[in-house]
């Protein structure tokens, strides 16, 4: 039978389920990556498993993300995730060294194979026809023991390219272009996986920016097939042994189909906040603009800084502009040093910060209030950069250098006019810089087993989750809108970040910017709460903290029109029941301090998918999309409590 790339991944890993549309499939893990935002809760997960040492190919804990060391917190992460990573065999990245989705690429990324990541970018790594998928930490953990990975099998969305980029359009101009047609939620229960002739056009690099976003479209993953390109970039990095061919069969088919024409792309821009919010930069131009920052897992190559440098080279940034210039890692470091294109930046005012995720997730550079900042970044969620009021903007390496000349929203075609600049089109080098010395191989296992965590003192253990009661009655907390991300969930930011690893404080931050009066009304309750969502409810982020935290505080169910996947996921790993609508206009009739009540909880989960409860004086019917084994980890208050209650 004639399978396309995604069908072939997955095939080749299936260990349970069909491959329906819909249903709950398991498959074998090859590797993983942990991020130290994410990851302190894995390795505490590791800890309360009780493992010895990872099952898993390879699996590596990188730290990109809690950089700023303004006191003891996040480096006690540091030192705690180091021990972690040797008593249990992974590779560590020390900080500084880079982020983790291209440096995983350029280290271990391999076609064929199957990785999964806590971080919603994991997906960028199919990039080289692997199937990478962006999950919750606990995932990762169970993945870890050797458990396979369980997902809802997703239909597959091929999209056919054809054509050739114009001047001036890059790969970010592509996945914005998918925004603009399919919003946030066009891509839920969908692997997209990109073919056709365009496909000849396009880098492995530039395939990692098009990948990486599929999670701002809600995709399980995207996926291109390992053919020259990937070939390319595997001997770029020195390690051409490790490719293998993937590629559709000829007469492959996809369950849903669209066609993108390359050549009739324009640049595009994310407007403020939301990835979804895509026009073309032409008809935002002439904003004024006071921050461009550039890099991020969304624009991680080389070339994206390169091309950046050559329209800044010999001339100046725009005065009123803050351009800060972050490096993905000390690799790139090195190639924009030996290529030149370093002093480039530097000589036009750029301000070069170390290598990490840095202003993406509201770690230091949060723009002025109200002033237009443009990111070459994945996600502009309302706050998520650290500023109240912000308003930031995603965009394409060439659009953030206009602005950055311009000191104005300028569509990067006009610089030929306006600056007498043509495009330009870098060179790359024939092999791209790679270095070991920040990445330390996992200790053999004999004298891993001597390794003591080390635990700083505001790492603390994982609460208990007790089972679900069969009969709740729970006051509803919050009524919410559709589209709440994981970010209004659980804020990320400088502030909130340092409590990763400790769930009773970073407990205080729930719903913050939807309801700061949430984390007092819920510890006020004694029998546990309800909240309400709209639709995609938990768009963006991997994070289990939004689903841990308000757990802690006695969250027992969320009711939503409808669920973003990792979330959903998420939410039963930790017992708490996400059900929907039936009919989502019911969701405009639920009030704040409503009562929900559920009766007959267990039989009813059990027993189909539709379930009817009071909230308020009204009957409602819910229904929901558990698989057997989610209703009775749901009902055994978790996936923890289910494998103690399995050993
Ligand atoms: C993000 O981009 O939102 C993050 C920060 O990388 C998250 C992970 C986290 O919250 O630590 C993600 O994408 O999953």
């Amino acid at each position: 039978m004639a399978r396309n790339v995604t069908e072939k991944l997955i095939a080749s890993h299936l260990v349970d389920g069909t491959l329906t549309p819909g249903d709950e499939i398991a498959m074998t893990v090859d590797q993983t990556l942990t991020q130290d935002a994410t990851g302190t809760m894995v390795m505490l997960e590791l800890e309360a498993l009780g493992l010895d040492r990872i099952r898993t190919d390879l699996s590596v804990q990188y730290v990109d993300h809690n950089l700023l060391q303004t006191d003891e917190k996040n480096p006690d992460d540091h030192v705690f995730l180091q021990s972690a990573a040797q008593r249990f065999g992974l590779w560590y990245s020390k900080a500084g060294n880079g982020v983790s989705h291209p440096v995983h690429q350029a280290h271990f990324g391999k076609p064929g194979a199957t990785l999964i990541g806590s971080d919603s970018h994991t997906c960028a790594a199919g990039a080289l026809g692997m199937l990478a998928i962006g999950v919750g930490g606990l995932e990762v953990a169970m993945a870890m023991a050797g458990q396979p990975l369980y997902v809802t099998m997703p239909e597959v969305w091929g999209i056919e390219l054809t054509g050739e980029l114009p001047d001036w359009v890059s790969a970010k101009d592509v996945v914005l272009e998918m925004l603009r047609r399919h919003g946030v939620k066009g891509g839920v229960g969908r692997v997209i996986e990109y073919h056709g002739p365009g496909l000849a056009g396009l880098t492995a690099m530039d395939r990692h920016v098009i990948a990486n976003m599929g999670a701002e479209l809600g995709a399980t993953t995207s996926v291109f097939p390992a053919d020259e390109a990937a070939r390319a970039y595997l001997e770029a990095v020195g390690r051409g042994d490790d490719f293998t061919r993937l590629v559709a069969d000829d007469e492959a088919s996809y369950d849903i189909t669209e066609h993108i024409d390359l050549s009739d792309l324009e640049p595009l821009i994310a407007r403020p906040s939301s990835p979804g919010n895509v026009v073309p930069v032409a008809d935002v131009a002439d904003e004024e603009v006071y921050q461009v920052v550039v890099g991020s897992s969304a624009n991680p190559g080389l070339r994206d800084f390169a091309v950046v440098a050559e329209i800044l080279n010999n001339r100046q940034t725009h005065p009123r502009v803050s351009v800060d210039i972050n490096p993905t890692s000390r690799e790139v470091l090195a190639d924009l040093v030996s290529g030149g294109w370093l002093s480039s930046l530097v000589a036009s005012g750029a301000r070069v910060h170390q290598s990490g995720c840095l202003g993406c997730i509201g770690m230091g550079q949060a723009p002025a209030s109200g002033r237009n900042s443009l990111r070459t970044m994945p996600r502009n969620f309302p706050g998520r950069s650290g500023t109240e009021e912000d308003s930031v903007w995603l965009c394409s390496p060439e659009t953030a250098a206009a602005a950055a000349l311009t000191g104005r929203i300028t569509d990067p075609r006009t610089l030929a006019d306006s600056h007498g600049i043509s495009y330009p089109r870098p060179e790359m080098p024939e092999s791209f810089s790679t270095f070991d010395a920040m990445l330390l191989a996992p200790l053999p296992e004999d004298q891993a087993r001597e390794v003591e965590l080390i635990k700083g003192p505001n790492i603390s253990s994982l609460p208990d989750f007790d089972p679900l009661p069969d009969t709740v009655e729970l006051p509803v907390l919050l009524v919410m809108d559709d589209d709440v991300s994981t970010d209004e969930i659980m804020p990320a930011g400088s502030r909130v970040l340092p409590y990763r690893s400790n769930i009773p404080r970073i407990s205080d931050f729930c719903f913050e910017r939807i309801d700061a009066t949430y984390p007092r009304r819920a510890q006020q309750q004694q029998g546990g709460h309800a909240v309400i969502g709209g639709e995609n409810y938990g768009q963006g982020s991997s994070r289990e903290h939004a689903v841990v935290a308000p757990r802690y505080l006695g969250l027992r169910v969320v009711i939503a029109t409808s669920f973003a996947r990792i979330h959903w996921q998420n939410l039963a790993n930790f017992g708490i029941l996400p059900l929907e609508f039936a009919d989502p206009a019911d969701h405009d009739a639920v009030n704040q301090d409503d009562v929900l009540v559920l009766d007959g909880l267990h039989e009813a989960l059990k027993n189909g998918s539709e379930l009817t409860a009071t909230i308020g004086e009204r009957q409602v019917r819910l229904r929901h999309r558990l698989s057997d084994r989610q209703v009775q980890m749901v009902i055994a208050g978790g996936r923890i409590p289910m494998t103690a209650q399995m050993a």
